[in-house]
C-alpha cells in the first residue's frame, strides 16, 4: 500500500490562551483513536535555559547560541526565530521522519515561524488559538500572583502583539470552553486527513476496484 504522508500543523497562540493544554489533549485523542492519523509534537531547539522538570530531547533540544548558529549555517532548520531574546527553531530532522511514517506533526511555534513555513509551503494548515477575553488572558498570565506588575504588563503586551497576527492563520479557535475548543481542533485535523488527495492515497485499492 502506498504510504500516506502525515500532515503538518502549526498551532500558535498568545501566552495564556491554553495552547499547551489543547495540544496535549489532542495528542491524547490520537491515543484514543479519535484522530484519523497518529499525532506527535515536534521537539524544537532552543537556546533558553531548561526550566525545572524540563527534559532535554523531550520538551526541547537545549543548545547554546554557538550550536544554534552552527545549525542555522548548516541549514538544519525548517524555520527559526528569536522569541523573547532566545532562539527557537524547528529542525528538518524533527519533522521529516515522522511525516514519512504517516504521523501528523504539530508545531507549537510563534507567528514568525508560522510565516516562514507558510511562505515555503502554503498548504500547511495553521491554527491560531485566542483567549475568550482580555480579562481571561490577564488572569491566566497573573497565575500565581507572584509576578511584579511590570512583568505582567510586559507579558500582556507580548500577548497582544502575538494576537495581532491572527489574520495570517488559516483557522481561528476561541478557547472559551475547553472541550468545545478541543472538538474544533480535532475537526480541523481530521478534515485535513479526509482531503481527496489523502483519501486517494489511503484508499487506492478501493478506488481501483470501484472504477474497474
Ligand atoms: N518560531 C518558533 N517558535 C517557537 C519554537 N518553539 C517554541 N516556540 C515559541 O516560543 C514561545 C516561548 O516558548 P517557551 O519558552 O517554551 O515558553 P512558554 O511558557 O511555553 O510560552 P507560551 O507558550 O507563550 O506561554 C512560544 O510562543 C512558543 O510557541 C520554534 O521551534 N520556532
Ligand atoms: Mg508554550
Amino acid at each position: 500500500m502506498l504510504n500516506v504522508l502525515g500532515n503538518l500543523f502549526i498551532v500558535a497562540a498568545p501566552s495564556g490562551a491554553g495552547k499547551s493544554s489543547l495540544i496535549s489533549a489532542l495528542l491524547a485523542q490520537s491515543q484514543r483513536h479519535s484522530l484519523i492519523n497518529q499525532a506527535q509534537l515536534s521537539v524544537s531547539h532552543t537556546t533558553r535555559a531548561p526550566r525545572e522538570g524540563e527534559i532535554d530531547g523531550q520538551h526541547y533540544h537545549f543548545v547554546d547560541v554557538e550550536k544554534f548558529e552552527s545549525l542555522i549555517a548548516q541549514q538544519a532548520f525548517y524555520e527559526y526565530a528569536k522569541v523573547f531574546d532566545n532562539y527557537y527553531g524547528t529542525s528538518i530532522a524533527a519533522i521529516s521522519d515522522k511525516l514519512k511514517q504517516g504521523v501528523d506533526v504539530f508545531l507549537d511555534i510563534d507567528w514568525q515561524g508560522a510565516r516562514q513555513i507558510k511562505a515555503l509551503n502554503p498548504e500547511v494548515s495553521s491554527i491560531f488559538i485566542l483567549p475568550p477575553s482580555i480579562e481571561a488572558l490577564r488572569e491566566r498570565l497573573v497565575g500565581r500572583g507572584k509576578d511584579a506588575q511590570a512583568v505582567i504588563d510586559k507579558r500582556m503586551q507580548q500577548a497582544v502583539s502575538e494576537m495581532s497576527h491572527y489574520n495570517e492563520f488559516d483557522y481561528l479557535i476561541v478557547n472559551d470552553d475547553f472541550d468545545t475548543a478541543l472538538a474544533e481542533l480535532t475537526s480541523i485535523v481530521n478534515a485535513t486527513s479526509l482531503k481527496t488527495l489523502k483519501q486517494t492515497q489511503r484508499h487506492g485499492d478501493l478506488l481501483t476496484q470501484l472504477l474497474a
